[in-house]
């Protein structure tokens, strides 16, 4: 691979962005990451979609993981679109990364490095081209989202998405094409990288900010909707309430906004993409393509 990796301040190329195996985050887990889109946008440049707000949110994390980070909010939103424009991706996904470095091992960080790596790659679809014109298949998960006090929910943490992983491998290891994750009380949650939306009578409704990533994409597709006179309404809902749902449907970064078709085997509505889902998703992609001049990015 040609592509380099901004690397602790300096563009490498690909290969030599390794660490040391006892990489404190490699045994531990703390660590903070972010996911972002580029787009190539209507007037034939490129845009990153909500980059301030991404490494904002990236900073936020590090803080409430005590990491302390060795270069500016500024600096890091910089080196991003250094890392973009060295590597010629109009169209891509980034991913910063901010972790603890090799040095003293137990479990206090001690005075690791903390260590700062930045790469972008090409990346289509999330759950695959069809998932977003058809929908996709789900299953709520035997694996529980993480109580609010055992893993900082509201930062984007390494070590929370190992919880995801099972979940994830689970949902397609039983034939479905993600999971469905419940909170400690049993109210939906998220899925394994994506928030969660239902459609019932025209009202959108998607958890509150409790056990959930303030997830970007969410915050985006809040507002569109709103500003397209949907209602929307942030409160708690049970699986069942998923099961009478006329549409339902995930937003992420890498998931964008993918529709939901059936869920715990299940058809929602009329097992295809709701046409709520697919309006918003036609409006998202003209927000993030800078097709909508309403919209800032
Ligand atoms: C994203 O939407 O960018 C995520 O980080 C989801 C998790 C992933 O697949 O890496």
């Amino acid at each position: 691979k040609t592509d380099k990796i901004w690397f602790d301040g300096k563009l490498v190329p690909w290969d030599e962005a390794n660490v040391h195996v006892l990489t404190h985050t490699l045994h531990y887990g703390v660590g903070v990451f972010e996911g972002i889109r580029s787009y190539k946008t209507v007037d034939g440049k490129s845009a990153v979609f909500r980059l301030p707000e991404h490494v904002e949110r990236l900073f936020d994390s590090a803080a409430i993981m005590e990491m302390k980070v060795p270069y500016s909010e500024d600096i890091v939103n910089k080196a991003i679109i250094e890392t973009l424009t060295v590597n010629g991706l109009s169209e891509g996904y980034i991913r910063p990364l901010i972790f603890i470095g090799d040095g003293a091992m137990g479990v206090h960080p001690g005075k690791n490095p903390i260590r700062v790596a930045i790469a972008t790659w090409a990346w289509g679809a999330y759950l695959g081209e069809e998932a977003l014109r058809k929908g996709i298949r789900i299953k709520t998960s035997t694996f529980t989202r993480h109580h609010v006090n055992v893993m900082m929910t509201k930062a984007k943490v390494c070590g929370n998405y190992v919880n995801s992983v099972l979940a994830k491998v689970e949902a397609l290891a039983d034939g479905y094409d993600e999971a469905l994750m419940l909170d400690t009380a049993g109210y939906v949650s998220e899925g394994s990288g994506e928030n969660v939306f239902i459609v019932r009578k025209g009202i959108i409704k998607t958890p509150p900010l409790t056990s959930i990533l303030a997830g970007i994409t969410r915050e985006t597709v809040i507002e569109l909707a709103r500003s397209l006179g949907y209602q929307v309404v942030e409160e708690r809902f049970t699986r069942d309430e998923m099961y009478s749902a006329d549409e339902a449907f995930f937003t992420g970064t890498a998931a964008e906004l993918t529709p939901i078709r059936e869920v715990d085997r299940r058809r929602i509505g009329k097992g295809e993409a709701g046409p709520v889902a697919l309006n918003l998703q036609k409006e998202y992609f003209k927000v993030v393509t800078g097709a909508n001049p309403d919209y800032a990015k």
